[in-house]
């Protein structure tokens, strides 16, 4: 084999950020989230265009490809609304079965699951730690510490993301702060 068929790779990371033409940036401001925390008085009190995650994607496949994979890195920032953590909007995937991976990159937080029978559980998130999410079980994560949080994720392109269900009904169980410790409740 020549040496010209070997080339650099189009992604790379430096520290936790993922680096390449192709990579893709999404933004949550507070207003994008109406609805989801408990506290509606404290919700208001925050600027509305505060940023509260980011998203980096590599989408290399159309949406909706079978057999392809995603790749994002989600920077969620510290905060709370009232007692209730900074936390991403949470969905199930519209192809219900389709499972993930999380990984913790840094900061602290909790990824909080909750099944189709509305069960919920979560588990503590910290650099190295790493989450399977099985098929059928809506998925959010909340920043629990006082530095940006960033975790890894891995999803089938024919996943999709329902939030309907969640933008409605919500998750059964709240994070919340309890005297600086964090409570399912
Ligand atoms: C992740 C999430 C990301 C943002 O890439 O999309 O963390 O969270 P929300 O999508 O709930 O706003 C993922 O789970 N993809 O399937
Ligand atoms: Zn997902």
């Amino acid at each position: 084999m020549s040496t010209s068929n070997i080339i650099n790779p189009a992604l790379f990371f430096a520290d936790d950020n993922l680096i390449g033409d192709k990579v893709e940036k999404s933004v949550r401001r507070m207003k994008d989230l109406k609805g989801i925390f408990q506290d509606e008085a404290a919700f208001l009190q925050i600027q509305e265009e505060k940023l509260v995650y980011e998203v980096s994607s590599f989408l290399p496949v159309k949406e909706g490809t079978p057999g392809g994979l995603y790749f994002g890195i989600t920077y969620l920032y510290p905060g709370k609304v009232g007692d209730e953590y900074f936390m991403t909007k949470g969905h199930f995937h519209a192809n219900i079965d389709r499972a993930e991976f999380y990984w913790g990159l840094k900061g602290e937080g909790m990824l909080i699951f909750m099944d189709e029978q509305r069960k919920v559980w979560a588990e503590r998130m910290f650099p190295g730690s790493l989450h399977y999410i099985p098929g059928g079980i809506a998925h959010r994560v909340a920043n629990t510490g006082n530095q940006m949080l960033s975790f890894g994720a891995c999803w089938p392109s024919d996943a999709g993301h329902n939030y309907e269900e969640i933008a409605q009904n919500g998750f059964a169980c709240r994070l919340v702060d309890r005297n600086g410790v964090p409570n399912l409740i």
